[in-house]
């Protein structure tokens, strides 16, 4: 069971129920209205039938939290308008002079990647988008896209990735938008042939992304050139190149982590042509006098301008922020408040705050920041079912070094294995797997793999050491066994001996990419339209026939409110769904009938005042 378990991409996403589709065979046999009220109307039964029991509906409607502003007043000139002036080079060695801090806004992608699952949807980010414009057009950028987000669009929200990625753009005209991109792995967990991350950035940039973060897990840089060489090739994209950071470089007992690692590390993204150096801290391990230290000798070494990265797990990640700041960091990512801390990223606020009236004033309005708070409070609210319920900063992460984004998803996992008061056993377990792999820096994918590992150990209740000297004897993780057979590269300190070899004995292991056939190739050099179906089959086929099904039967759900999309209908209330400029579906409910033999439910509805039956499975 627990190989199954660890094998459902829903897993790795956080989610451990089956895929919408397979848990309605009903509703590919119906014959389906091609009527955009009567799909809507569909999944607004389903909803109120299937939601999950207990879930507190939360009325709100966070749009009316929204800052009073002219919205028909143009944003002003902001960074985007500067890296089009200056190109991507111009633009690196402005921000490397400036005085300023420039600060990055991750609300729209990893802050709620890191605390609700990745689950915001497009229309709650773009509502959103153009007062963000307005008040803060300061920006260096707001990371939007990438990560996780890609995966979760198809997979859970209904959603094509590229339409919120157009549609961003379009809310953003002044900001630059930035993605996170995993090397070779583009958005995904394997790597993909070469033609496949040329597309994918090619079209990336065409749709709107202007900074892209590229990583790579095991901080191997020949595995983020294809990436950074499509970056460089568009000519008018920035290349920012991340060093994955873990452990403690102050530490004098860390013999490969060192200051050295990550300046010979850097020294080889320099050479690539990179025109920003990125810390990446994913677990906020980052102290401020390691911050310090790494970013003084970095700016002293390298003429590129340097972007800090890191999570608040265990609290106080404003000093790390102050302290690169004092070092001569050129930029730092930050989230809204509401968004922010524990697994996210520190608060904008509190570091607007820290550093207003000094020499490195980020020059945002402190007062317009947090006039965008309430919004993300009302968001954060309405999301609340993903919520991992980690409610403070833990300095347990200094030992197990779980990624924010991890380890909210961890605790949910936990709870589904029946571990949910017993989460030390699963940080624990986390720690050793590290060790027993050969301390890996921990981000998507190799992340994954620790994690698989953490869970099988503390699932069949194995004594690490036993495991780490026989795992012969053990139903080792698949993601494990492809991970020592190097599917995602060589580790930076060396392979785990004699464990690796135990692991692989009497296996034979095809490692590499799959070869794409002339029709796929075909497909990516077509238009756009054909190039994005074509990268999301091949990124992720399941989630994308998923994606299609959801869309063929429910039509474009974007309209519908959060609220209602993840609760349905409630007696009393008339719903009202915008599904065309002032075209407006009022939808109520009536009531809902007794289950049949066969579990099928009639909701009673109306639509513009209409009875309307709808027939809904019980799957509860
Ligand atoms: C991702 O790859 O999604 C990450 O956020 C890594 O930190
Ligand atoms: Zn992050």
């Amino acid at each position: 069971f627990l190989q199954a378990v660890l094998e459902d991409p829903g897993f790795a996403a956080g989610d451990l129920s089956t895929s919408f589709i397979d848990e309605r065979p009903e509703l590919l046999r119906a014959r389906v209205s091609k009527d955009r009220g009567t799909k809507i109307l569909n999944w607004l039964a389903d909803v109120t039938v299937n939601k999950p029991n207990g879930v507190p509906i939360t009325l709100l409607n966070p749009a009316e939290k929204l800052p009073k502003l002219d919205l028909s007043i143009p944003a002003p000139a902001g960074s985007r308008q500067r890296l089009q002036l200056l190109g991507p080079a111009g633009f690196a060695a402005e921000l490397r002079a400036q005085t300023a801090l420039a600060v990055t806004d991750t609300t729209f992608r990893d802050a709620h990647q890191s605390l609700l699952a990745t689950r915001v949807r497009t229309r709650d980010l773009v509502a959103v988008a153009p007062y963000v414009a307005r008040m803060t057009p300061e920006l260096l950028s707001i990371e939007a896209w990438g990560g996780a987000t890609y995966d979760v669009a198809l997979r859970f929200l209904g959603e094509d990735p590229w339409e919120r990625l157009a549609a961003l753009r379009a809310a953003l005209p002044n900001i630059n938008v930035q993605m996170l991109l995993r090397g070779r792995n583009t958005v995904g967990y394997t790597p993909y042939p070469t033609e496949v991350t040329d597309a994918f950035v090619r079209e990336a940039s065409d749709t709107g992304v202007d900074i892209f973060r590229i990583f790579d897990a095991l901080n191997d840089v020949s595995q983020m050139r294809p990436a950074i060489d499509a970056v460089l090739g568009t000519g008018t994209s920035i290349a920012e190149v991340a060093l994955c950071y873990t452990g403690d470089l102050l530490d004098p007992a860390e013999d490969l982590y060192t200051l050295d690692y990550y300046l010979r590390l850097a020294e080889q993204i320099v050479d690539t042509g990179a025109h920003i150096i990125a810390i990446k801290d994913m677990a906020g391990l980052l102290r401020p006098a390691a911050a310090e230290k790494l970013v003084g000798a970095l700016r002293e070494r390298f003429a590129l301008p340097v972007h800090v990265h890191t999570h608040d797990t265990p609290g106080g990640q404003l000093a790390t922020l102050l302290a690169a700041a004092r070092a001569g960091a050129d930029a730092v990512d930050v989230a809204s408040a509401p968004m922010a801390g524990t697994t996210s990223q520190p608060s904008a606020s509190s570091l607007v705050a820290a550093l207003a009236h000094t020499e490195r004033d980020t020059g945002i309005s402190l007062k317009a920041v947090c006039d965008l708070e309430p919004y993300w409070e009302d968001v954060r609210r309405v999301y609340h079912p993903f919520e991992s319920g980690l409610r403070a900063p833990t300095g347990r992460v200094y030992s197990h070094e779980i990624p924010g984004g991890q380890l909210s998803n961890l605790r949910t996992q936990a709870v589904a294995l029946g571990l949910a008061d017993d989460f030390e056993l699963i940080e624990d377990m986390y720690a050793a797997a590290n060790q027993i792999l050969g301390r890996v820096p921990k981000v998507t994918p190799s992340s994954k793999v620790v994690g698989d590992l953490a869970l099988y150990l503390a699932a069949v209740r194995a004594d690490p050491e036993d495991f780490a000297a026989n795992p012969g004897n053990y139903d080792v993780p698949d993601s494990v066994i492809g991970f020592m057979a190097g599917e995602l590269g060589d580790l930076p300190g060396g392979w785990p001996e004699p464990f690796r070899s135990k692991v692989l004995a009497g296996r034979s292991i095809h490692i590499g990419v799959t070869e794409l056939t002339a029709p796929e190739r075909e497909a990516l050099d077509g238009d756009s339209l054909t190039r994005r179906s074509m990268l999301n089959q091949l990124l992720f086929p399941g989630p994308t026939r998923q994606f299609e099904q959801i869309r063929e039967l429910f039509g474009d759900l974007s309209v519908v409110d959060t609220v209602d999309y993840l609760n349905g209908l409630q007696q009393g209330i008339e719903h009202s769904v915008e599904i065309d400029k002032g075209v407006r579906l009022y939808v109520g409910l009536e009531a809902i009938g007794e289950a049949d033999d066969k579990g099928m439910r009639t909701v009673m509805t109306t639509l513009n005042g209409q009875l309307r039956p709808v027939f809904v499975r019980d799957r509860g």
